[in-house]
């Protein structure tokens, strides 16, 4: 507890999917400046309002902002600590935008004091906080390392899952120096369970894209096997669930692509022109929506249905969360379209959507329907829900049908595809 009479009041740039429930938890023990440049968010936050699903996280602001050490406000302020959690989509060149990580550290930099920390939170190409983020923090007149201190310290927390694996997942702290590491520590001491590790500033950019990137490979593995699955006649599922029963295999699900904000950018923050590896795995995981829409052109042809409409349950990136980011659900409404079929589309929790969202039972009178996302709620589809599905077929493509409601369904006339089984 070397430096914490210091670090007391902490600065959070970025109120999104990770700085919002960060800045809360931080405020257990210091006093928080949210910052976020959307006004609305800004005044939401304050008024104890957020606009995702994730548990735990509207009572843990309501705390935060009834113990006074939480607020939000759209400009940065002197503080001890600085935290940038700000995206970092891709650009046209597929490369990395670094323009909100730039206007963060460039707010940050007339403020820096003497002594002051400052963290980058943000996925980033390996070096960023070297040959970017400091050169501007250092136009201040303060050096890194001595006048004022940094560290690398990306985020792991599984979304749908974030507060709990904030405070219990392990913690990678890529500090310039030794002072830097430790101060960061001590800051994330205060609510992280899980152990800290240290190293160096670019190992730790490097980690967190190595983690996206060895999911994006294994996902890509899965539906590489559930195309070869067709060829040989057997249901990858089960394929999988037996080759995972090996002690050092863990595949992973095949599905109708990869969303959300990490997995389909992070990679590219690596990917050179000699990463073969990396690039096919992301054409696996892109070209997903495109296999869907050819098994499902199979299978109204094999069982000669008429559709004119397609419903699709799901425009969520993943189960139970209201984000669309990247949602593999746009790309297979744009190429059902492109058949001629008018789509709709349903989700429980995503709001606001680019296709018009409709009822699930509004959804579910169609001629076929495809389920995008394994939300609980498709999990148990009863007959009586499904009374307006002209074909009686259902491409579960994320074969999320309980084996129970199958069973029933099935008895009673319908038909239900999964991606991978072609048995
Ligand atoms: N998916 C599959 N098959 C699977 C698992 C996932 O098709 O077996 C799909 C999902 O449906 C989704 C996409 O992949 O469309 C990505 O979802 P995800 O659940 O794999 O990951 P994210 O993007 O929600 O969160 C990831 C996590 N990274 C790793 O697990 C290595 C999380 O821990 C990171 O903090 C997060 O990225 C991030 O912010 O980088």
């Amino acid at each position: 507890m070397l430096f914490l009479i210091r670090m007391k009041r902490v600065c959070i740039l970025g109120l999104g999917y990770i700085g919002l429930p960060k800045a809360c938890l931080l405020s257990k023990s210091y006093n928080v400046l949210g910052v976020d440049t959307n006004k609305e968010l800004v005044s939401n936050i304050n008024n104890n309002q957020i606009h995702t699903t994730e548990p735990g996280l509207k009572e843990l602001l309501t705390e935060a902002l009834e113990s006074k050490r939480f607020t939000a406000k759209t400009q940065v302020e002197k503080a001890d600590v600085f935290v940038i959690a700000v995206p970092t989509p891709l650009n046209a060149e597929n490369a990395a935008e670094l323009k909100y990580v730039k206007s963060a550290a460039e707010m940050i930099t007339p403020l820096l004091r003497k002594g002051n920390l400052v963290i980058l939170e943000s996925t980033v190409p390996p070096k960023t906080s070297r040959h970017f983020v400091i050169p501007i923090l250092e136009k201040s007149g303060l050096m890194a390392g001595k006048d004022f201190y940094f560290a690398y310290c990306s985020e792991r927390a599984f979304p749908g899952d974030t507060l709990n694996e904030m405070i219990n997942n392990s913690k990678i702290i890529g500090g310039i120096n030794k002072k830097s590491a430790e101060m960061a520590r001590e800051l994330y001491s205060s609510f992280i369970k899980g152990e800290i590790f240290i190293t160096k500033d670019v190992v730790a950019e490097s980690v967190k894209l190595m983690e996206n990137i060895y999911r994006d490979v294994n996902i890509a593995l899965a539906n590489e096997l559930a195309k070869i699955a067709k060829d040989l006649g057997i249901n990858i599922l089960e394929a999988i669930e037996l080759a995972n029963k090996h002690p050092r295999v863990k595949i992973l699900r095949p599905g109708p692509g990869v969303g959300g904000h990490c997995i389909p950018i992070d990679p590219r923050f690596l990917i050179t022109k000699d990463s073969k590896l990396l690039k096919t795995a992301r054409e696996i995981n892109d070209t997903m929506p495109g296999h869907i829409i050819s098994l499902l052109k199979e299978i109204i042809k094999t069982n000669n249905v008429h559709v004119s409409t397609v419903g699709i349950l799901g425009a969520a990136y993943k189960a139970n969360v209201n984000d669309a980011r990247e949602t593999p659900t746009l790309k297979l409404i744009e190429l059902a379209k492109k058949q001629g079929w008018n789509v709709k589309v349903t989700d429980p929790y995503v709001k606001k959507f680019i296709h018009p969202l409709v009822t699930l039972g509004e959804t579910l009178n169609s001629d076929i329907i495809i389920i995008a996302t394994d939300h609980d709620e498709y999990k148990n589809l009863s007959i009586d829900m499904l009374k307006n599905l002209q074909s009686k077929i259902i491409f579960d493509t994320r074969n999320c049908i309980k084996p129970n409601t199958k069973t029933k369904l099935e008895q009673a006339g319908f038909k239900i595809f999964t991606l991978g089984n072609h048995k």
